[in-house]
C-alpha cells in the first residue's frame, strides 16, 4: 500500500485540511500518515478561533521517522500557520523525501483576490520556498497570482492563464491552476508540465455558490489518484469530478459555507471510481 504524510493543519470544526485528506486518501486505498502544523478550533473562516501553532513538534516528528527509515510515497503540504512554519516543512520535506518521494504542495493561503485573515503580506514570500520545493504544485488563482506577483483578475482569459502557469512553473516542474473558469457554465482546473511543454484543461459543471474546504479536497484525489498510479492528467480529471461531486451532494444546505462540503455523502461515488478502475485493469 502506499504511504503519504500529509503536512496540514487539523481544523476541529469546518471540514478542511486534514480531516478531509484523511477520508480521501482512505477511502482511495492509500496510507495517510499525518503531521499536523496547527490545532485550530474551526478553520480561519470562523470569527474568533484559536490556533495552536505545532511548530516546535513538526522537525522531532520527521526526525523520529526518519530515525525509524519510515519509508514515504509522498509528502503533501498544505495551510501552514506562519512564516517560521514554512521553513520547518522545507527542512522536513529535505530530511524524508527519498529518491521516489512525490512532493506535493498546495499553498492553501488565499482565495477571491485575497489572503486569508491571519496571514501578513509578506506570507507569499515564505510560501514560495515550499513551493520551489514541489514536485506538483496546485494553487488556486489567487494563489497563483501572489505566488508569480501577478495582478490578480477575476475574469482571467485562457492567454492569461497559460502566462500564469508559465510562470509558476519557474517555482515548479508541473503545475495545476484550480478554479479555472471562462464562463458561466464551466469550471475546472487547467495544468501544465514544464518538461514537456505540455497543458491541459478540464472542466464539468460550474456550480453558482461558494463552498469552503473544495481546494483541500481536489489536492487530495490529485495525491491519491497519483498514488494509484494515474497521470496527472487523470488525477486532474477525477478530482474536478469528485469536487463537483462533492459540491451537489451540499448544494441545499445554507450551513456549508462554514462547515464544508458535505463530502460524507460523495465518497462512496469516489469508491466506486476505485473499483470501476480495479475492473478495467
Ligand atoms: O481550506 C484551506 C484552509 C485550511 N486550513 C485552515 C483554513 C483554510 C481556509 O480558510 O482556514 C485553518
Amino acid at each position: 500500500m502506499k504511504r503519504v504524510a500529509s503536512i496540514q493543519d487539523i481544523s476541529c470544526l469546518g471540514r478542511c485540511s486534514l480531516t478531509v485528506a484523511l477520508p480521501v486518501l482512505s477511502v482511495m486505498g492509500v496510507e495517510c500518515a499525518v503531521i499536523p502544523t496547527a490545532v485550530l478550533s474551526t478553520h480561519t473562516i470562523f470569527p474568533d478561533f484559536t490556533c495552536r501553532d505545532l511548530t516546535d513538534e513538526l522537525l522531532p516528528i520527521a526526525r523520529h521517522w526518519k530515525s525509524q527509515q519510515v519509508h514515504l510515497d509522498a509528502i503533501a503540504s498544505g495551510y501552514l500557520a506562519s512564516p517560521r512554519q514554512t521553513e520547518a516543512v522545507c527542512r522536513v520535506f529535505d530530511l524524508l523525501r527519498g529518491p521516489d518521494t512525490l512532493i506535493v504542495v498546495d499553498p492553501a493561503m488565499a482565495d477571491h483576490g485575497r489572503l486569508y485573515k491571519p496571514f501578513a503580506p509578506d506570507f507569499p514570500q515564505y510560501m514560495k520556498k515550499v513551493c520551489a520545493r514541489a514536485d506538483v504544485l496546485l494553487p488556486n488563482l489567487t494563489e497563483a497570482c501572489l505566488l508569480t506577483d501577478t495582478p490578480y483578475r477575476e475574469d482571467p482569459d485562457e492567454a492569461f492563464v497559460r502566462a500564469l502557469l508559465q510562470k509558476l512553473s519557474a517555482l515548479a516542474p508541473r503545475v495545476v491552476l484550480t478554479g479555472v473558469s471562462f464562463d458561466d457554465r464551466r469550471l475546472g482546473a487547467m495544468s501544465y508540465d514544464r518538461a514537456t511543454g505540455r497543458y491541459f484543461a478540464y472542466y464539468n459543471e460550474k456550480v453558482h455558490a461558494g463552498f469552503h474546504g473544495t481546494g483541500d479536497i481536489f489536492t487530495a484525489t490529485v495525491l491519491g489518484a497519483m498514488m494509484q498510479g494515474h497521470t496527472l492528467e487523470q488525477a486532474v480529471t477525477l478530482a474536478v469530478d469528485f469536487t463537483l461531486e462533492c459540491i451537489r451532494c451540499t448544494q441545499a444546505d445554507p450551513q456549508a459555507g462554514w462547515y464544508g462540503v458535505e463530502f460524507e455523502k460523495a465518497l462512496p461515488w469516489l469508491a466506486q471510481q476505485n473499483k470501476n478502475n480495479k475492473s478495467a485493469e
